[in-house]
Parts: C-alpha cells; sequence; structure tokens
C-alpha cells in the first residue's frame, strides 16, 4: 500500500511531538514545488527558459525560472495562514507572510540555475524555523541551523524527488502518475568512508593552502596520504550533489575562496547549508565550514556566504582536522 506525504506526515505526527501546523507548512512547501515541476518540464515550451535579464542581491543574473519560481513559493506559501515570513535567496529582505504565523520558510526557490537552459538537474532547497515571540524582523531568522524544525529539498532530475525531514530520520518521496509524492526510501545511512569528492577543480589556485593540499593528496590515488583511489563528480547543482551522497555517499566541498576574504565562501549558510547540514547530519553523515558544525554556527545576515565540506564522516573529520591544524 502507498503512503503518500499527507499520510507520513500523520504517521509522524502519531509517533513524535510534531509542532501542530507544521505538517500542513510542509504540505504548503509540497505544492509550490509541484507547480515549480510542471514549469521546469515544460521550458521551452512555456518560453521560460534564458535570462531574466535581472539581477539578485547576490549579484548573480536571475534566469527566468528562478524570477517564477520565487514568486510561486512566495504566492504559495504566503496563502498559508500558519506561516509568518518567508526569505529567498532572490529576495533582498524577508517577506512577510501573516501576523499570526508560527513559522519562518527560507528557501532557494531553484537551486543550480546554471543548469536550466542545459537541462541539467536543479532543486528548490527549504528550511523552516519557529517564529520567535514579537516583531518579525531580519533576527527573527538568524538561528543557527540545529533549531531548525524541519527541512528538504526537491530534485527535479530523472525523477521528482522530495527528500524531508523533521528530525527524527529522513524520508524521500518519489512523484507518481498521479502527480502525488509518494514515499520511496526512508532513512538513508550515508557510508562513513567514501572514494568521491565532489569540487569545482577549476578554483583551485584560489583555496586555502590545506584544501589545495587535501584534494592533492585525493588525486595523488593509492600513493596519497588517504591510500586509496578516488573518483570525482562536479554537477554544479548543490541539490544533486548531496542527493548522490545520500545514496552512496561521498564528500561535497564549495571551499573558501582567497580572492573574496569578506565572503567565506559561496554558498549561503541560511536556505543552503543549514538545511543540507541537517539532512546530512540526519543520515550520519557530517557537514562543516572546515573548522565548525554548519549546524552549530550563529547566523549574522540572511544571505551570509559559508565554505561547506559535508558527507561521509570520517573524510568530513579529516578535512576539518587538517584545516584546524593548518
Ligand atoms: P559553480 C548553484 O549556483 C550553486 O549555488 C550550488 O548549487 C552549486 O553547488 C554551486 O553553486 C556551483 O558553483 O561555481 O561550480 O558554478
Amino acid at each position: 500500500m502507498s503512503v503518500l506525504l499527507s499520510d507520513y506526515l500523520q504517521q509522524q505526527q502519531q509517533k513524535y511531538t510534531v509542532t501542530p501546523f507544521l505538517p500542513e507548512v510542509i504540505i504548503s512547501i509540497s505544492q509550490a514545488c509541484l507547480h515549480i515541476n510542471r514549469e521546469v518540464r515544460l521550458g521551452a515550451l512555456d518560453n521560460i527558459l534564458g535570462s531574466a535579464h535581472t539581477g539578485n542581491i547576490q549579484g548573480e543574473e536571475q534566469k527566468k525560472l528562478d524570477v517564477l519560481s520565487n514568486q510561486i513559493m512566495i504566492d504559495t506559501l504566503s496563502a498559508n495562514p500558519a506561516i509568518a515570513g518567508l526569505a529567498s535567496e532572490e529576495e533582498d529582505s524577508f517577506v512577510t507572510a501573516n501576523d499570526n504565523g508560527q513559522f519562518l520558510v527560507l528557501f532557494d526557490p531553484l537551486d543550480g540555475s546554471s543548469n536550466i537552459d542545459v537541462n541539467i538537474s536543479i532543486g528548490t532547497i527549504f528550511s523552516i524555523l519557529a517564529k520567535p515571540d514579537g516583531t518579525l524582523t531580519t533576527e527573527s531568522f538568524l538561528q543557527p541551523g540545529r533549531q531548525q524544525l524541519a527541512s528538504g529539498y526537491v530534485l527535479y532530475g530523472p525523477q521528482t524527488i522530495l527528500v524531508l525531514t523533521l528530525k527524527h530520520g529522513i524520508a524521500m518521496f518519489t512523484l507518481n502518475e498521479q502527480n502525488q509524492f509518494q514515499l520511496t526510501q526512508e532513512n538513508p545511512q550515508i557510508p562513513a568512508a567514501t572514494a568521491e569528492f565532489a569540487i569545482n577543480m577549476s578554483n583551485q589556485r584560489h583555496w586555502q593552502p590545506a584544501m589545495q593540499n587535501y584534494i592533492a593528496q585525493l588525486l595523488a590515488g593509492k600513493t596519497g596520504c588517504r591510500g586509496k583511489d578516488y573518483n570525482m563528480r562536479w554537477v554544479a547543482s548543490m541539490v544533486a550533489e548531496v542527493h548522490r551522497i545520500l545514496i552512496r555517499g561521498g564528500i561535497f566541498t564549495y571551499p573558501q575562496d582567497q580572492r573574496n576574504p569578506d565572503k567565506p565562501g559561496k554558498l549561503r549558510l541560511m536556505y543552503e547549508a543549514n538545511p543540507m547540514s541537517l539532512l546530512i547530519e540526519q543520515a550520519q553523515g557530517a557537514a562543516t565550514n572546515a573548522q565548525q558544525n554548519i549546524l552549530d554556527i550563529q547566523p549574522e545576515g540572511l544571505h551570509q556566504r559559508i565554505a561547506v565540506v559535508l558527507g561521509s564522516k570520517e573524510e568530513v573529520d579529516y578535512v576539518t582536522a587538517m584545516h584546524n591544524a593548518s
């Protein structure tokens, strides 16, 4: 008997003390992602490929689908009275939704935008926090990742897959022919050891020496300090890399870049690193900024960037120890 997302959420409520109305927030997110999924799958047929000829606060060119996905998330989530506020990669500041809402939802509406026009996997990443008492301000959102109530992503790949944690393990749902998210896997365990790494090698000359040394050791294979040959992957879509790691292990890193000392990394803490790190830790993996657990970092800004090293625990611990010893 198939278990749909709504059934799973009901089971979670029965097994654990799930915050009231949190399941309804997740259903709203899934409905927005179903809408985004339809647009992604239409592509050129709906004239939504290519540049929107606008930029976001990150200084990045926005694709038409970035702008459309962002609006779908805002419109759909704002209609849920339980949601007080939203924060998006595509919005300079937070968006006020409902004054009496109890939740904050942070998201990257379409991660991996450079892949949109070339039909490579992209995804929506989301993070759910409790709204603190009092007036909604930017500071309401600046909570360490360990305080997330839930997080997940929808991967628009060969299958459309929703991956979710409410901090009692991970559930994976595949979109079925009735356009419903159907439970297909639970509680993946990331192998502690790996022989597969994901990094954008073109930035090698800009990394800190510790990262340059580590990657050089991996490339040395059996003669390197890790004593084994490694394989490499780079999809340029964090959602796809994290999904691969949840399924078969590996290490993903977007390290600090010495060109931008004031920007410790490319990826954003609040709506990329934190939600993904929660999933990785729920699957027995590890996630650091090469110095400390990402989930323990006190955020300082809504669009704060951070270095990310995540995946198989043994490998992440090794890289983190190398950086802390350097
Ligand atoms: P690069 C996508 O733009 C993203 O934010 C992540 O999803 C991805 O891992 C990274 O940037 C890719 O960056 O520099 O390789 O294009």
